[in-house]
């Protein structure tokens, strides 16, 4: 993370976050409004540990996204400190945005959500995403109940997906953001180291091949990246599960999964660098890494 360098001209420069239930559109919302993927998406569930700071610009305003994990209604004392967490997270946001399913409806989980946000004094608008899956009727049914929420009077429908109505949604965020000098380097897509943003690339490629328990199970590490020379990135990365059957899921018959997804991750990190890439991909069983406190404070997973 860079300072802001000076820059002739008022700029506006803030930090909007963004709530809303696992699986709403959150990341995919992100890396719309930012123009490339910062975040990754999968279908699965809690996809996203890490608060993730995505950097926008347009003309002079630096629009920041904390993409964050999605929120679930606390059922104990480590989810309970978890969603005080959040909460002060949207304390110090300019504003903050509450994605809804639009497909969904609005369910308790939104409601409790809500309830949050209008405690944490900063101004909330509603997004009602996936409006791509929903015909006129239903859109305009989904609406009503955003504004029955009673968080906002700031509803816009979009689809984070196709594109459809994610400027409008941006102008509007930019003329919330106050007067300041830019806080991140303008050219960086995102607060993430590159190690992170590798493993995560490929961490995307496993969650879209496994099912159930396994997405759940893994973390992916990047143990070094080489770009001594000008046309390779060499990278190594090593991808944790926590049981030997999870070990094998991974690796697969003769070792077809694995192959699959170091291809996949491979191509995926290509086009993101425009270079060549050289993946070194091996699995290893960790048991109880997700327990291990001192190992999530390592990972930055708080
Ligand atoms: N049809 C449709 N699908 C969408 C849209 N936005 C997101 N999705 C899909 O919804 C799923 C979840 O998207 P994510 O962006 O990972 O959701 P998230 O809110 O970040 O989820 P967590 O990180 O688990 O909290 C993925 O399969 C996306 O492709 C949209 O506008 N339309
Ligand atoms: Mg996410």
């Amino acid at each position: 993370m860079s300072a802001g360098a000076a820059h002739a001209g008022p700029t506006r420069a803030g930090f909007v976050a963004l709530a809303g239930r696992p699986n709403v559109g959150k990341s995919t919302l992100v890396n719309a409004i930012v123009g490339q993927k910062v975040a990754i998406v999968s279908d699965k569930p809690q996809t996203t540990r890490r608060a993730i700071r995505g950097i926008a610009m347009r003309g002079n305003a630096q629009l920041v996204l904390v993409d964050l994990p999605g929120v679930q209604r606390p059922r104990d004392a480590l989810t309970q400190r978890m969603q005080s967490r959040v909460e002060r997270e949207f304390g110090d946001a300019d504003a903050a945005l509450l994605l809804l399913n639009g497909e969904q409806g609005v369910g308790p989980g939104d409601r409790f959500i809500a309830g949050a946000l209008a405690r944490a004094d900063v101004p909330v608008a509603v997004v009602v995403n996936k409006i791509d899956r929903l015909d006129e009727a239903h859109t305009l049914a989904a609406l009503q109940a955003a504004a029955e929420l009673g968080v906002s009077d700031e509803i816009f429908p979009l689809s984070a997906r196709k594109g459809t109505g994610v400027e409008e949604l941006v102008e509007y965020l930019v003329a919330l953001l106050p007067h300041s000098p830019y806080l991140f380097d303008v050219d960086d897509p995102s607060d993430q180291a590159d190690e992170v943003l590798f493993a995560e690339l490929i961490r995307e490629q496993i969650l879209r091949r496994t099912f159930q328990e396994v997405p759940h199970a893994v973390e992916v590490v990047v143990e070094e990246i080489d770009d001594s020379r000008e046309d390779l990135v060499r990278v190594q990365a090593r991808a944790w599960v926590e049981a030997e059957s999870q070990k094998g899921i991974l690796i697969g018959s003769q070792g077809r999964m694995i192959k699959a997804i170091g291809t996949a991750a491979r191509r995926e990190l290509e086009r993101q660098l425009g270079v060549q890439v050289h993946l070194d991909l091996a699995v290893r069983v960790r048991r109880g890494w997700r327990g291990d406190d001192g190992l999530l404070d390592r990972l930055g997973i708080e």
